[in-house]
C-alpha cells in the first residue's frame, strides 16, 4: 500500500514538473512591444526580457493601509480568475512579491511599475498612482485574468518591463445620464469600475431632468415620490409619447436613496474616481416642478414628462427668494453627500418665455439693473456660484452660463463644439471640453442601418480617438485651463444597462487614451492593433460592447468623365482581411480578396464580409447601386443647397449613394426655408420615362417632405416643360421616414432633366423647415 502511494506522489510529481516545464516553455516567449497592449498606453516603457510569474505563494507587501484598497482589485481578480488567495503582508518578503513604494517626488496621479524576475515593485505618492499601477499590471497579465470563474493552467506572468506614467490631463471623465432614464445603483458601481480600469477618473452623475428627479432630498419628499416616476410609454418612440393629462399610473423610474449615494460614493473613491453631481437649473427641470409647481413661474400643475418635450418652458421661477432657498437647501443636502470639490448646475437650453412675462421675474430684472432675459440667468447662476464658493466648492455648468456674463468662480464644460471652451479660457477660468463631435457617446458608431437607435450625430470610435482637448487655437495660457476631457451619455433612446454598455465600449477606450496618453505618436492604427485584443478583456468582463467598428463601409467616387463609380470597401481597422462578391455570386464560393475599388458603370449588388482566419465573421454587406442615365452627369443649381449640408457637393444627387435616416452621414443636400431646383444636363439625348427624388423627413430637427415635387425635361437646355407633378402635403409625422417620390412619363428623348421641389418653408412653430434629398435617380 506504501509502495503504492509513494509511487503514484512520485508520478504525480513528475507530471506536475512536465506540466510547469511546458509552462515555462509557454512563458519563456520573447516578447516584443507588440505583444504588450496596455490602453491607455503609458508615457514610457521599457521591455526587458525576462518575466515574473505569479505563484499561489505571491504576496503583496502594502505597507500603507490607506492603499490597501488599490491592491484589491487584483486580489480580486486573482480570487475570481485562479481562485488564489494572495496574501497581503507587511514585512518585505525576499522574494516572489509585489510591493507598494511611496515615492514623495511623483505628481498625484503618477506611477512607476518595474517588473523583474523575482517581484514587482510600483512607486506612487497617492493612492490613485497605486491604483492605476495595479491597473497597468492587470492589462500586462494574460486576458484570462479578467475571467469570471477559475481558469486552469494559465501562467500567470507578467513581462519585464520599466514603466514611467502619468495622466496628461486632470479630468478624465464620463456622464451617465440616469434621468431620461434610470440606472440601478450595482451599474453605476460596475461603471466605476470599468472607469478606474481606463484609468479614468471622474464620474459625472445628471441625476435631474425633465424626466426624472433621482436623488432623495429629505427636506423636500415630493422630488421623489413625485418627480422619479413618469407614466409607463417605453414602447412608444420617445418623441411620440403624449403629455400625461393627470397622475395615473406613474410607476416608471427609480431614484437613489441618500444611502445609495453614501455607498456609490464611498464605492468611487476605492477606486480614485471623482462622483460629480449635476443638479441642473433653471431648465430641464419639470420633475421639480411637477413635485413643485411653487417654484415655477406659472405655478400651474404638469406631470413628468415620459419622452420629448421641446422647447423647455417650464424652468424655475428666477424672481421669487423661494425658488433660490429651495435650491439652497437642495444643494446643501447634496454637497453634504459628495466631498467633489466640482459641483454642476446644468445651465442649458432654457427657453425663457415665461421669464419675460411673469411679474416676479420683471421685478428681479428692474430691481438689479438686468437688461435682459440672458442676463437673469447669468444672474441666477452667479447666485448659485456665490453660494456653492461660500461652501468652498466650485460651481461647474454647461457652455451656456456664459451667457449674460460668467459667475466669477465658474468652470465651463464646452458641449456645443469648443466655442464654449474657447471664450471661458481667454477670460481666465478653467474648462473640461467635452464637444458633441467627438465626445457624445449617444451618437451613432456605425453604419445606421446595422446599429440601434441612436440620438444623431455620426461618432464613431475612430473619431473619438481624434479627440484633443486642447484646441490648435489656444494660447499656452488658454491650454494651461483645459482641465481635460470628458465623454457624456445621454439616455434618452438607451434604456437598459447591455444597450448602455455598447454606447461606451470601445469609444471609452479611445477617450482614455487621448486624456492620458501624450498626444506624441497617436496613431490610430497602431491604437487599432491594441483595442483588439482589448476585446477579449471586454469579453471576459461580461462586457456588451460594440463591434460597429468592424462593420464594412462604402465609399463611392464618380468619374466625371467616365461616368464609372468606384466603391472601397473598409472597416474602421485598417488591413482587415474583406472579401467580396458581385450581384448574384456567392460570397462564400466566389468571394474575392478585396485589394483595391470596385469599377460599376451599371446596376451592381456587392456583397462582402470580413474575414478573420478564413472565415466570414460579423454582418455581410449586401448593397445594390443602381446605376442610372444620369450617374456622373454635371449639375446646375438654381437655389444653392445649404452650407450645413452639402453632400458630396455638385456630384451628389447623381452619385447612386443614398443616405440613411441619418441626416448628418455626408450623403444629404439640404435647403433651409427655400426651394430646391436644379438642371440636369445629361449631355447627348436620351430616352427617359421616368424620374426617382430621395427625400427625408424627420419632423423633430425640422426636416420636412416636401410638398410639391416637378419633373420638367428639354432637349436644347433652353425651354422645359413639365412631364409631371406630385402634391403631398404636410402631415404630422412622429417617425423619421425616407421617401422616394417617382414621377412616370411617356417615353421621350431629352438632353436636359430639371427638377423642382417645392419646401414648407417654415415649420408649424414657425422656425426655417429643411428639405433633404439624397438622389435623383433618372431613367
Ligand atoms: C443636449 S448636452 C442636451 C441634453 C440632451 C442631448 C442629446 C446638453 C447640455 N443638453 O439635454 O440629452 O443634447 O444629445
Amino acid at each position: 500500500m506504501k509502495t503504492k502511494i509513494n509511487w503514484a506522489l512520485k508520478s504525480l510529481i513528475i507530471l506536475f514538473a512536465l506540466c510547469c516545464l511546458g509552462c515555462q516553455n509557454k512563458a519563456s516567449n520573447p516578447i516584443t512591444e507588440k505583444d504588450i497592449h496596455i490602453i491607455p498606453k503609458p508615457k514610457d516603457l521599457k521591455l526587458g526580457s525576462g518575466h515574473f510569474v505569479f505563484t499561489e505563494k505571491t504576496k503583496l507587501y502594502v505597507p500603507n493601509n490607506d492603499h490597501l484598497g488599490a491592491a484589491d482589485v487584483l486580489l480580486n481578480r486573482f480570487k475570481t480568475a485562479a481562485n488564489w488567495d494572495l496574501e497581503v503582508v507587511k514585512d518585505l518578503p525576499s522574494t516572489n512579491f509585489i510591493q507598494f513604494k511611496n515615492n514623495g517626488n511623483l505628481d498625484h496621479e503618477a506611477y512607476t511599475l518595474n517588473v523583474n524576475n523575482t517581484h514587482v515593485t510600483i512607486e506612487g505618492n497617492s493612492f490613485s498612482g497605486f491604483s492605476y499601477g495595479i491597473q497597468t499590471l492587470r492589462q500586462l497579465l494574460p486576458s484570462e485574468i479578467e475571467s469570471q470563474q477559475p481558469i486552469e493552467s494559465v501562467v500567470w506572468e507578467v513581462p519585464q518591463v520599466m514603466i514611467t506614467d502619468s495622466p496628461r490631463f486632470k479630468w478624465r471623465g464620463l456622464m451617465l445620464d440616469v434621468s431620461r432614464h434610470f440606472f440601478q445603483k450595482e451599474y453605476i458601481m460596475e461603471t466605476i469600475d470599468r472607469l478606474a480600469y481606463h484609468k479614468m477618473n471622474t464620474l459625472h452623475l445628471h441625476l435631474v431632468d425633465d424626466q426624472g428627479w433621482r436623488i432623495e432630498i429629505k427636506k423636500y419628499p415630493k422630488l421623489t415620490d413625485i418627480g422619479a416616476y413618469r407614466v409607463d410609454q417605453e414602447d412608444k418612440p420617445w418623441n411620440a409619447r403624449p403629455p400625461q393629462k393627470e397622475e395615473v399610473n406613474n410607476l416608471y423610474g427609480g431614484y437613489f436613496t441618500q444611502e445609495d449615494i453614501k455607498d456609490i460614493v464611498a464605492y468611487a473613491e476605492r477606486r480614485g474616481v471623482n462622483v460629480v453631481p449635476e443638479i441642473e437649473m433653471p431648465a430641464h427641470v419639470t420633475s421639480a416642478i411637477a413635485s413643485y409647481p411653487e417654484f415655477s413661474c406659472l405655478e400651474e400643475p404638469v406631470t413628468v414628462p415620459s419622452g420629448g418635450l421641446w422647447p423647455i418652458t417650464d424652468i424655475y421661477c428666477a424672481g421669487k427668494e423661494s425658488t433660490f432657498e429651495f435650491l439652497e437647501n437642495v444643494l446643501t443636502e447634496v454637497m453634504a453627500l459628495f466631498p467633489s470639490k466640482y459641483i454642476h448646475v446644468g445651465g442649458d437650453e432654457a427657453t425663457k418665455t415665461n421669464w419675460k412675462t411673469c411679474k416676479h421675474c420683471q421685478k428681479r430684472m428692474q430691481l438689479e439693473g438686468l437688461k435682459n432675459v440672458e442676463e437673469l440667468q447669468s444672474y441666477f447662476i452667479k447666485r448659485m456660484e456665490r453660494f456653492i464658493s461660500s461652501k468652498g466648492r466650485i460651481l461647474i455648468g454647461w457652455d451656456e452660463i456664459l451667457e449674460g456674463g460668467l459667475a466669477p468662480g465658474a468652470t465651463v464644460m464646452s458641449w456645443r463644439g469648443v466655442k464654449g471652451g474657447l471664450e471661458a479660457s481667454s477670460e481666465g477660468h478653467d474648462v473640461v471640453m467635452t464637444p458633441g463631435t467627438h465626445c457624445y457617446f449617444d451618437h451613432y458608431q456605425g453604419p445606421m442601418d446595422t446599429e440601434p437607435k441612436a440620438w444623431g450625430g455620426f461618432t464613431p470610435v475612430s473619431k473619438v480617438y481624434e479627440f484633443d482637448p486642447v484646441v490648435d487655437s489656444m494660447t499656452q495660457a488658454q491650454a494651461e485651463h483645459v482641465l481635460g476631457g470628458q465623454a457624456n451619455l445621454w439616455a434618452e433612446y438607451i434604456p437598459t444597462t447591455a444597450h448602455s454598455e455598447y454606447m461606451i465600449f470601445p469609444r471609452l477606450a479611445a477617450l482614455s487614451e487621448t486624456l492620458w496618453s501624450p498626444k506624441t505618436n497617436r496613431s490610430w492604427t497602431e491604437f487599432s492593433s491594441r483595442l483588439v485584443p482589448l476585446f477579449k478583456r471586454y469579453e471576459y468582463q461580461g462586457i456588451n460592447y460594440a463591434r460597429s467598428a468592424y462593420a464594412i463601409t462604402a465609399e463611392t467616387e464618380v468619374n466625371d468623365s467616365t461616368h464609372v463609380i468606384t466603391v472601397a470597401l473598409k472597416t474602421e481597422f485598417p488591413d482587415t482581411d474583406i472579401r467580396y462578391a458581385l450581384n448574384d455570386d456567392l460570397l462564400e464560393t466566389s468571394g474575392t480578396s478585396y485589394t483595391m475599388p470596385i469599377e460599376i458603370d451599371s446596376t451592381t449588388t456587392i456583397k462582402a464580409s470580413r474575414y478573420d482566419h478564413n472565415a466570414p465573421v460579423g454582418q455581410v454587406f449586401n448593397k445594390t447601386f443602381n446605376y442610372h442615365k444620369a450617374v456622373g452627369k454635371p449639375v446646375t443649381y438654381n437655389t444653392l443647397y445649404s452650407n450645413s449640408y452639402q453632400g458630396k457637393g455638385s456630384n451628389n444627387m447623381v452619385n447612386i449613394v443614398r443616405g440613411t435616416k441619418n441626416f448628418h452621414d455626408g450623403q444629404w443636400q439640404a435647403w433651409i426655408g427655400n426651394n430646391m431646383d436644379l438642371v440636369i444636363d445629361l449631355e447627348s439625348s436620351t430616352e427617359l420615362s421616368e424620374v426617382t427624388i430621395g427625400t427625408m423627413e424627420n419632423q423633430g430637427p425640422s426636416i420636412y417632405f416636401p410638398t410639391q415635387i416637378e419633373v420638367l425635361l428639354s432637349t436644347d437646355g433652353k425651354s422645359f416643360s413639365s412631364v409631371g407633378k406630385i402634391d403631398r402635403p404636410f402631415k404630422v409625422n412622429p417617425t423619421i421616414e425616407l421617401k422616394d417620390f417617382t414621377i412616370r412619363f411617356n417615353k421621350q428623348q431629352a438632353t436636359h432633366v430639371q427638377v423642382k421641389a417645392v419646401s414648407l418653408k417654415k415649420t408649424p412653430s414657425g422656425g426655417g423647415a429643411w428639405l433633404f434629398v439624397d438622389e435623383i435617380v433618372v431613367n
